[in-house]
C-alpha cells in the first residue's frame, strides 16, 4: 500500500533538509503518535501544528506497550481478530481524511454526517468506533441510539478549526449582538440574527444554535441552510469557518462588504456599530489549516503543466482559490465529480492529501493529484494509528469500553434540534 504514511516514512530515510525542502510538512510526522501522548498541548505534527490548542484539549493516556511495540503484521492480526469476535456488535467508521493504514479496517468510509447516519442505521452495533476526530464522534453520539456507545481511538484527535470557536466566546459575541440589534423580529417576522454552525464544531455549539433558533450546516448543504436562515432572520452569525461562510454567501450574491469578520478577542469583533448595521453574514475568524494551504499559484502551475486540467477545491479553501478553481464542493461532491467523469481526465484537487491519494488509486484511468505538493496531512486525523485501534477493540473484546465519547443529554437534546432543522432544510 503506497499511503501518505509510507511516503512520509520513506522521505524520512532520505533526509534532504528540513520539512519544507524534503516535501513533507513536518519531519516529526514520522514519530509514532504515542510519542506525543504525554503532556503535549498541541495538535501534533501536520497541517495544524502551529494552531493554538485550547488549555483543556483532551489528552490521550499512554497505551500499553504491546500495542506500541507491535509491528504492522501483528496489529493487523489483532484488529482483524477483534473485529471477527465482536461481529455485528461493532461498526468501524473511517473518515475520508483518515490514513489508509486505518481506513482499511473501516466498515464505512465517508464524510462526518454520512458516517453518523451509517452508525444510526446499524441497529445491532453496540459499539461505534469512529476513526475521525472529536466533533465527528460527538455528532455520532448525539444521533446514536441509547444502546450504542461511541469510541474515539485517540482522544487527542481533535479539530483545530472546531476549537477556534469555543462556547464562551460565542456566548459573549451573542450578548454583544443582542445589545446591538435587540431581540425583536422585524415587520416580516425575521429575528435580528440566526446562528449557523458548521458541522465542524463542538456539541456545545450545536446545542447553542439549537436553543437560539439556529441550525447546523455541512459543506454539502451550506447554501440551503443559509436560505433557511434568511427566511427566518435578517442576518446570520456563521462559525467557525470563515471561508465556508464567505464562499457560500458570495455565491448567493451577498457583497463582501456585508460580511464582516468577527475576531472574538476584540470589542464588537473588531468592527464598528455602523459596519455591523449593514452586515448580512458575520463570519467567525476560524479556518481549516489543511485548506488554508491552497493558493492560486498552485492552480496557475497546474493549469500551465496540464492544459485542460479540472481543478476542484473544497469550500474551506480561501475565496480566491475557490474563485480560481473550476468548481468547489464538499468531499462528497469531489468524490462524485470524479466518479462521474466518463473520459480520462486530469484532476487537480484542493483537499486533504489522504483523500486525494485514495481517489488517485481508485480511479487509475484519470490523473488525480493534490494541488499542494507538500505532504501535509490533517494533524489530528493522523493521531489515529492502528495501534490505538487494536487497543480499543481488544478492550471491547475484554468487556471494557475505553475512550468513550458521551455528550450529556442536556447538551445533546438542543444539538439534536439544530441537526434536525438541517435535515428538514435539505433541498
Ligand atoms: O463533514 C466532513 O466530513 C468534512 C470535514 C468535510 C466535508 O466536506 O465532508
Amino acid at each position: 500500500m503506497t499511503s501518505v504514511n509510507s511516503t512520509i516514512q520513506q522521505l524520512s530515510l532520505t533526509p534532504v533538509g528540513d520539512g519544507a525542502d524534503s516535501g513533507v510538512c513536518a519531519t516529526d510526522l514520522v514519530k509514532s503518535p504515542w510519542d506525543l501522548d504525554t503532556g503535549l498541548r498541541s495538535y501534533g505534527p501536520g497541517s495544524s501544528m502551529d494552531d493554538v490548542a485550547p488549555a483543556d484539549t483532551p489528552q490521550q493516556g499512554v497505551i500499553p506497550e504491546k500495542y506500541r511495540n507491535a509491528d504492522d503484521a501483528e496489529l493487523d492480526a489483532r484488529i482483524r481478530a477483534a473485529k471477527e469476535t465482536l461481529g455485528e456488535r461493532l461498526v468501524v467508521l473511517g473518515h475520508f481524511y483518515q490514513r489508509d493504514e486505518v481506513v482499511q479496517y473501516a466498515d464505512f468510509i465517508g464524510d462526518s454526517f454520512q458516517l453518523a447516519n451509517q452508525a444510526l442505521n446499524r441497529e445491532r452495533a453496540e459499539y461505534i468506533v469512529f476513526c475521525g476526530v472529536h466533533f465527528m464522534a460527538e455528532t455520532a453520539d448525539i444521533l446514536s441510539q441509547d444502546h450504542q456507545q461511541v469510541i474515539l481511538p485517540n482522544l487527542a484527535a481533535g479539530c483545530s478549526m472546531a476549537d477556534m470557536a469555543d462556547e464562551s466566546s460565542v456566548e459573549e459575541c451573542w450578548e454583544q449582538l443582542e445589545d446591538l440589534y435587540g431581540t425583536e423580529p422585524d415587520a416580516a417576522g425575521r429575528v435580528p440574527v440566526i446562528p449557523v454552525t458548521y458541522m465542524n464544531s463542538s456539541a456545545a455549539l450545536k446545542s447553542f444554535v439549537g436553543r437560539n433558533g439556529g441550525i447546523v450546516c455541512t459543506s454539502s448543504n451550506a447554501t440551503s441552510v443559509l436560505e433557511w436562515a434568511f427566511e427566518r432572520g435578517q442576518r446570520v452569525l456563521f462559525f467557525p469557518d470563515q471561508h465556508l461562510g464567505r464562499n457560500t454567501a458570495k455565491a448567493m450574491g451577498i457583497p463582501l462588504e456585508q460580511m464582516p469578520l468577527w475576531s472574538p478577542a476584540k470589542p464588537l469583533g473588531g468592527n464598528t456599530a455602523e459596519e455591523l448595521a449593514e452586515a448580512k453574514v458575520l463570519l467567525w475568524h476560524g479556518f481549516c489549516s489543511v485548506h488554508r494551504r491552497f493558493n492560486t499559484g498552485q492552480i496557475d502551475k497546474a493549469r500551465a503543466e496540464y492544459p485542460g486540467v479540472n481543478v476542484i477545491v473544497h469550500p474551506e479553501c480561501p475565496m480566491e482559490v475557490v474563485d480560481a478553481a473550476d468548481s468547489a464542493g464538499s468531499t462528497d461532491f469531489i468524490q462524485k465529480a470524479i466518479a462521474a467523469a466518463t473520459e480520462p481526465t486530469t484532476f487537480a484537487i484542493g483537499t486533504e492529501i489522504n483523500m486525494v491519494n485514495r481517489l488517485a488509486d481508485q480511479y487509475p484511468q484519470h490523473r488525480i493529484f493534490c494541488l499542494d505538493p507538500v505532504i501535509c496531512p490533517c494533524s489530528t486525523m493522523y493521531r489515529i494509528h492502528p495501534g490505538y485501534l487494536a487497543w480499543v477493540l481488544e478492550e471491547l473484546v475484554a468487556g471494557r469500553v475505553v475512550n468513550q465519547i458521551s455528550v450529556p443529554e442536556t447538551v445533546a437534546s438542543n444539538a439534536r434540534v439544530a441537526l434536525e432543522r438541517m435535515l428538514a432544510a435539505r433541498p
